[in-house]
Formats: C-alpha cells, sequence, structure tokens
C-alpha cells in the first residue's frame, strides 16, 4: 500500500473563510453607484472567478471603455478592503481550523490556492498566515480558474506530482481546475453546484480526511 496523497490544497473564499458576502457588498456598491442591475442571483456566478472575470459577469455584454473597466474594479477593490478591515480570527468558517490542524497533525503539506489578489490580506487577518507551507493568488498565474494553471503552480511550488495533491474548493470553476490538473478533487456546497468531483460534502466541517484518504490508498 502506497500512500498517494501527500498534499491539501485549500481555497480560500468559501472553504477557510466566508468573504463572498464582502465581495457581494463591494460588488453591489459600485453596481448601484453606476446603475448597473446586480443581484445576490447574479452573485452566485461569480463565486471562485477573477476580478477581471467578475466584472465580465457583471457588464453582462455591457460595452466600456477599458479605462473605465479598470477605474471600476479598483473602486470596487477598495470597498471590498474596507470591509476586509473587520475580518478577524472569529471569521473562520465552521470546521475550518479544525481542517488544517488535523491536515497538518497527519504530516501532509498544506497550501492554499485562491483567485483573489487579496489572498494575503485575507488570510493575515484571519491569523493563519503560518500554517501553510505556500501560498498561491491572483497574482500567481495568468490564467485563472477553472484552469488548471493556479493548482500546477501551487504543486511545483510544493515540489509535488499533482496527483499526490488534493484540492479542496466551493466552486464549479475551481473543481474544474483541480480536475484538469489532474489532482483530487473534494467539492463543499450542494450538490447541484457542481457538475463533477471525485467527493462532496454539504459544509467544510463535513469534510471526511478518513474517507479522502482511504479512498485514494492503493
Ligand atoms: P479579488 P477564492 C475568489 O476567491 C472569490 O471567490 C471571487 O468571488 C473573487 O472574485 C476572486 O477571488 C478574486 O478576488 O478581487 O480579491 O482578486 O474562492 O478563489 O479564494
Ligand atoms: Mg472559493
Amino acid at each position: 500500500m502506497t500512500d498517494k496523497i501527500k498534499a491539501f490544497i485549500l481555497d480560500l473564499d468559501g472553504v477557510i473563510t466566508d468573504t463572498a458576502e464582502f465581495h457581494f457588498k463591494a460588488w453591489k456598491k459600485m453596481a448601484d453607484e453606476e446603475g448597473i442591475p446586480f443581484g445576490r442571483e447574479d452573485n452566485e456566478k461569480l463565486r471562485g472567478v477573477s476580478r477581471r472575470k467578475s466584472m465580465e459577469l457583471i457588464l453582462d455584454g455591457r460595452e466600456m471603455e477599458e479605462e473605465k473597466v479598470q477605474k471600476l474594479m479598483d473602486r470596487k477593490n477598495r470597498y471590498y478592503n474596507d470591509f476586509l478591515e473587520n475580518l478577524s480570527e472569529d471569521d473562520l468558517l465552521p470546521g475550518a481550523q479544525e481542517l488544517i490542524d488535523e491536515i497538518i497533525r497527519r504530516g501532509y503539506k498544506i497550501a492554499v490556492a485562491s483567485s483573489s489578489r487579496n489572498a494575503k490580506t485575507v488570510i493575515k487577518n484571519l491569523g493563519i498566515m503560518d500554517v501553510f507551507d505556500t501560498i498561491s493568488d491572483g497574482h500567481s498565474v495568468e490564467n485563472s480558474k477553472p484552469a488548471p494553471d493556479l493548482f500546477l503552480h501551487t504543486a511545483e511550488k510544493l515540489g509535488l506530482d499533482p496527483e499526490s495533491c488534493v484540492v479542496i474548493e466551493d466552486a464549479d470553476s475551481g473543481i474544474e481546475g483541480a480536475m484538469a490538473a489532474d489532482m483530487i478533487a473534494v467539492a463543499v456546497g450542494p450538490e447541484e453546484r457542481f457538475s463533477k468531483a471525485h467527493y462532496r460534502y454539504d459544509k467544510v466541517k463535513d469534510i471526511d480526511l478518513d474517507e479522502i484518504i482511504e479512498g485514494e490508498e492503493k
């Protein structure tokens, strides 16, 4: 029997903490100011996707000069960062600290792979900067999720083959990226959100590490 799994790569927003609400409020504030229709239903489509892609989805085909697009994304990011000032150690999702502790206790490497360019600020405010072997974020690669690039970059930084990495993700785009990277994909969220995954749990606190580890031991 060989231990196939060597590392767990965690998504940030939706797995470690729930910054989605801050993203929503920041986009909503900017969209309202600009008279662009944007509601909670639209927000679901932004889960896990980059700032640029989110902006495109919000514009929904509306023509806009690149300079203006950039200004609106910058404004949204300022609003988002204002919200981040209130983020603290109390904002870890239920079960996230236990999951991190258990991965480390069992001797696996642990990393973050987030689409967010603010990932390091979020992790710092959560007080968990020192626990990760490596952190990949929205600055790390050009092609964001669903491309496999961010996950492959993370495996490379860990010095591991993709097949020995487990990705834990709350977005279908992230699961797609993880599977395209040939990694073990663990989805967190309702069944209808995902088109595929190796394992799926409703919430972070439901993740069964034994099931994943035993399922992959061959
Ligand atoms: P930023 P994740 C993603 O984080 C968010 O889920 C997504 O809503 C956001 O648009 C994206 O980061 C980019 O964030 O504007 O801070 O660069 O789920 O990949 O950790
Ligand atoms: Mg996410």
